[in-house]
């Protein structure tokens, strides 16, 4: 995979993505990255790349030319027309689903605006994917660029080890990660749950999906209604539901009851 990042702070990026498993995957050649200094295609001489927005309004429009410039600098050199992600709150809301799509492009650019945004135009002639990275608002698209191309990363073979690979295999499958535990057993009084301790693979693992399903519940129950869910699961939250000792609050117990309907009737 390689990554192409138009922006105006290069250094961000370039520093932002060296660490950690993506900057080992950078050093192995699975990934490359490049980031273009837009300023670097100013068309006035002094570095200017801004200027006021038609019909008025707070703060400076990044112009469509010296986007356009850097942009095309990139496709002479790639050969053939790539999918450019633009980072913006108006943009779809990214997920594991578009993470696994943009992983199978050989290029991806990214491009990346301040101030009030890029000249619409210009993201016309070159915009394939509009991204947001989710509900609120953030002071460019460097972040989220990152944000991304480490999703995307994770998705690319050979980035991962086998070990890391099993990470977040829970949410692949729609729910929310089991709680983890290591040595000591018992810290400041906390105790580790016996049946981690028991050595029965088969309890341990009915523990894990529990937990992902009471977590879910929980803190995304949404996420329950698209969850591949089994007899054994269905048990479990049935369990919940008519949990005497109210675990659940009232209101996650009236949900769960409707969800239980709805899967048994699908
Ligand atoms: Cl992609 N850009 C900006 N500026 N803010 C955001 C965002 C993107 N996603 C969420 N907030």
């Amino acid at each position: 995979m390689n990554y192409h990042v138009l922006t105006l702070f290069p250094e961000m990026i370039l520093e932002g993505m060296n660490t950690s498993i993506i900057g080992r995957a950078m050093a192995k050649g699975l990934l490359t990255l490049e980031a273009v200094n837009i300023r670097d295609y100013s068309v006035t001489g002094n570095g200017r790349i801004d200027d006021y927005p038609y019909g008025g309004g707070a703060g400076m429009v990044m112009q469509a030319e010296p986007v356009y410039r850097a942009y095309l600098s990139l496709t002479e050199k790639i050969g053939y027309v790539p999918r450019v992600v633009y980072l913006t709150p108006q943009g779809k809301v990214f997920n594991q689903e578009i993470a696994g799509e943009l992983a199978q492009e050989k290029d991806l650019v990214f491009l990346c605006g301040h101030y009030e945004g890029i000249d619409e135009r210009v993201l016309e002639a070159v915009a394939t994917d509009f991204l947001s990275i989710g509900d609120y608002v953030l002071t460019g698209g460097e972040l989220p660029a990152m944000v991304v191309m480490d999703a995307v990363s994770r998705m690319v073979p050979g980035v991962l080890s086998n070990q890391e690979s099993g990470q977040y295999e829970s949410f692949q499958d729609g729910l929310l990660e089991y709680p983890q535990y290591s040595r000591p057993e018992e810290w400041r009084g906390r105790k580790v749950p016996p049946v981690l301790l028991s050595g029965h693979h088969g309890n341990v693992a009915c523990w894990r999906r529990e937990q992902s399903l009471l977590r879910t519940l929980r803190v995304r129950p949404e996420l329950l209604r698209e969850a591949e869910l089994d007899r054994k699961d269905l048990r479990y939250l049935e369990g919940l539901a008519q949990d005497p000792e109210m675990v659940l609050e009232k209101e996650k117990r009236e949900f769960l009851i409707k969800l239980l309907a709805m899967k048994k009737k699908a």
